[in-house]
């Protein structure tokens, strides 16, 4: 097994709410192993809070991540293609998009289909001590749009919630779009993202729960029938340490 996947490994059999909990308010991430029926996911998922609702999901709440191969007929679904997806917020569109995102491996790919995770705690210290300049652009308010037509938000990168937290908010796809004054920063943004990045091959039954404002999550491009089954999840405690703290 991949040596970061395993550092955040939890036993679902063992571990509780409240060591669940405690991981994922210190590092953002959990990952999981083992788990073969949609009602132990499900029960791994209520022990963190109740499922966020998104268009695509079906009667369980879970929405099925696949290669649509009839096509996807509207904007902003790189998701259910075979594509390459790059790091990002997962409903980046929404002004309160959810706590957590959480993805259950059902069948892995015949070839790619990696998993890939950035720390955005981690991107934002390198560019506090680097990048100074770079990051005051992306804390700009309205430095991005993600969306489109009815459906957008206009927002920064990192986002600031009180004086000590940053929350991050990121897609990079046909439905984002960047003030011509911070490309440049994003383009130092975006070689961070692949310099910080964590890539392993969930295996069937494996999965990962991290802090939405905190990682970003993607994959690689594919061959074959991958299915894995995504659930988004909210916080009990409301909205308050959505993010990561900054010094
Ligand atoms: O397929 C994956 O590994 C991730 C999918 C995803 O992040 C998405 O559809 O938003
Ligand atoms: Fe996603």
């Amino acid at each position: 097994m991949d040596s970061f996947f395993l550092k955040h490994l939890i036993d679902v059999d063992k571990a509780n709410e409240e060591s669940i909990l405690d991981a994922l308010d210190k590092h953002g991430i959990i990952t999981f192993n083992g788990i073969f029926e949609i009602d132990c996911f499900l029960d791994l998922c209520s022990k963190i809070g109740p499922l966020f609702n998104h268009p695509d999901a079906d009667v369980n709440g879970l929405t099925q991540i696949t290669h649509k191969v009839d096509g996807i007929d509207r904007p902003g679904v790189p998701g259910l293609t075979d594509k390459n997806l790059v790091p990002h917020t997962d409903r980046a569109t929404v002004a309160d998009p959810p706590f957590y995102t959480s993805l259950l491996c059902i069948k892995t790919a015949a070839h790619g289909g990696d998993t890939i995770l950035a720390d955005g705690k981690e991107i934002y210290d390198v560019m506090k001590n680097r990048f100074p300049s770079e990051l005051s652009l992306l804390e700009q308010p309205d430095g991005a749009i993600f969306g489109r037509g009815s459906h957008q938000y206009s927002s920064a990168i990192f986002n600031s919630q009180g004086s000590a937290s940053k929350y991050i908010r990121f897609r990079y796809d046909d439905i984002a779009y960047f003030s011509a004054e911070i490309i440049q920063a994003l383009s130092v943004f975006l070689t961070l993202v692949y310099q910080c990045q964590h890539v392993f091959k969930l295996d069937n039954g494996q999965g990962y729960i991290v802090q939405n404002g905190r990682w970003l999550h993607g994959r690689h491009s594919f061959e074959g029938d991958r299915l894995m089954n995504r659930a988004l999840i909210d916080s009990k405690f409301g909205t308050m340490n959505f993010g990561f703290s900054v010094s």
